[in-house]
């Protein structure tokens, strides 16, 4: 369990209103309609439904320069997962670790570290908005996740992608999962970042990748992935609400 869950927990109780937690009770099957998720934002903050009711989510998340950057960028959550396999390869400085993409695709593949810095890659300033309440200003260098996409190939019943990270979370039974629409993993600045402040990204902010979703919480910046998954539901990954937060009830668009 994480440090400052008890946090999150009088964070959600706070924010979850009676339209929320019905929401939170079972429309699984209304939610899997295109228009259901669109017209009921269920959260405290703008929601992908309140988006979507507009038009279109806001393009771009707002970029900063070196000035802006924060003195350091802390970490939070998990600092070094408890898995004997991913100790094992940040030994090694991740020389043996590959990334697995697969699931709903037509060409599965494996990318190796030095794979992914060979591709076409993207650095960003942006701030990191944590639901506990910080914020932190970080310039993150990596590969677009659009261009790990045109790689693969998603089949047309893809519908999210979804991040299986490497730390165990409660007993050891799950790992720490997230998951986002094809709308935010295409998205320019959806990138797989394997730098942080023009450093090698540090184990504490997820090393050897962590996905940088700018316009959303930080939660949704899965750290530690072994594995991306292209599905058309994630009703039966874990507790079936998209991500490892989202199964303790935080909102599964978690827009900013
Ligand atoms: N695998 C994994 N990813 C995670 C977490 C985690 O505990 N495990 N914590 C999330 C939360 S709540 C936040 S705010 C950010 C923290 O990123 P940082 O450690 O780089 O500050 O990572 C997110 N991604
Ligand atoms: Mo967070």
């Amino acid at each position: 369990m994480n440090l400052n869950s008890g946090a999150k927990r009088r964070f959600l109780r706070l924010a979850a209103g009676s339209a929320s937690a019905l929401f939170l009770t079972g429309c699984d099957r209304l939610s899997r309609t295109e228009w259901f998720p669109r017209l009921l934002g269920q959260g405290e903050r703008l929601s992908y439904g309140v988006y979507r009711l507009f038009g279109s989510r806001r393009p771009m998340a707002q970029e900063f320069t070196e000035v802006d950057l924060s003195p350091s960028f802390r970490s939070n959550g998990t600092r070094l997962p408890e898995n004997d396999v991913y100790q094992a390869l940040a030994k090694d400085g991740f020389a043996n670790w590959a990334l697995e993409v697969g699931g709903l695709v037509e060409q599965p593949v494996r990318l190796t570290l030095a794979q992914l810095r060979a591709m076409p890659s993207r650095t960003q300033i942006t701030r990191h908005d944590c639901v506990e309440g910080w914020s932190a200003i970080g310039k993150w260098t990596g590969v677009p996740l659009a261009e790990v996409l045109r790689q693969v190939r998603p089949t047309p019943q893809a519908r999210y992608v979804v991040f299986h990270c490497a730390d165990p979370m409660e007993n050891g039974a799950n790992f720490y999962y997230e998951s986002i629409d094809l709308d935010d993993a295409y998205h320019v600045q959806t990138i797989l970042a394997y730098g942080l402040n023009d450093a090698t990204l540090p184990i504490d902010n997820g090393a050897p990748i962590r996905v940088r979703i700018e316009r959303q919480l930080g939660y949704k910046m899965a750290k530690y992935i072994m594995r991306i998954e292209l599905v058309e539901s994630f009703a039966n990954i874990a507790g079936g609400k998209g991500g490892y937060w989202e199964d303790q009830g935080y909102q599964w668009y978690a827009g900013i």
